[in-house]
């Protein structure tokens, strides 16, 4: 009973991120080796969980060490997006493990890096938002603001909302030449309702958990030779016979 709260307490207050691949690390890419330029269908069947879907297909899977980036913001790999800021964008839909649901509220989080290669100078950003087509960006949720030449710094944004309809993929498309982007977050945050729920289950955990006063029997009496026996209390501590 207690795993079982314990379990429901933990996914409530833990805001577990629901999504399935967002720092790109699953993947079957030889370890060491960035991959440039990979087409829509090659990216996809790359990087678990995600469909890319975009108009330029040049994404870039960098691993750390490339020496054109900065080395990724969490684990091994990052993504680079291209595109020429106009009307072709790289683009693509990372897979939830469970959907959003319709008026819950979320915290959305992921980092974008300036890009030390190409466009140093050039304000970089991408929009996220949320779809039921994992090869459409659906709904706009946020775009992060534009990121300067900073020196290879990732820059973390944060975003709180309302989910407007139900989803099953979290999208990203560059809104700018290019971006540098990692690990990207999604978690339901707890209802007032669920908290007070497990707040009073907790306490009636607490008062059935709660183990009862043992008070030993009358000393020297029969059964405080069986009281001690049972608790392997040394003979010298025992009252005498
Ligand atoms: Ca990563
Ligand atoms: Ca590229």
């Amino acid at each position: 009973m207690l795993a079982t709260w314990l379990a429901a307490s933990h996914t409530a207050f833990a805001n577990t991120n629901i999504v399935l691949n967002g720092d790109f690390e699953n993947n079957n890419a030889t370890a060491g080796q960035s991959q440039y330029n990979l087409t829509n269908a090659d990216f996809s069947a790359l990087v678990h969980d995600t469909t890319a879907y975009g108009t330029s297909g040049e994404l870039d899977l960098y691993t750390a060490g490339s020496g054109y980036e900065p080395d990724p913001q969490s684990g091994s790999w990052e993504l680079r997006l291209h595109g020429n800021g106009v009307d072709r964008f790289d683009a693509f839909s990372l897979w939830l493990a469970t959907p959003v649901l319709a008026g819950a509220s979320y915290t959305l989080q992921f980092y974008v890096a300036a890009d030390l290669g190409m466009n140093p100078m050039a304000p970089l950003s991408v929009k996220v938002g949320l779809s039921n087509d994992g090869e459409a960006f659906g709904t706009l949720l946020y775009t992060s603001a534009g990121v300067f030449g900073t020196g290879g710094l990732w820059n973390r944004y944060d975003h709180r909302f309302v989910a407007p309809h139900a989803a099953s993929f979290l999208t990203v498309q560059n809104v700018s030449v290019s971006a540098v982007v990692d690990n990207f977050s999604l978690s339901a945050v707890p209802e007032p309702a669920t908290c007070a729920m497990l707040l009073a289950g907790l306490a009636t955990l607490g008062s059935v958990a709660r183990p009862r006063a043992q008070t030993p029997p009358t000393a020297g009496s029969p059964a405080v030779r069986q009281w001690a026996a049972a608790r392997q209390v040394p003979r010298a501590f025992r009252s005498p016979t």
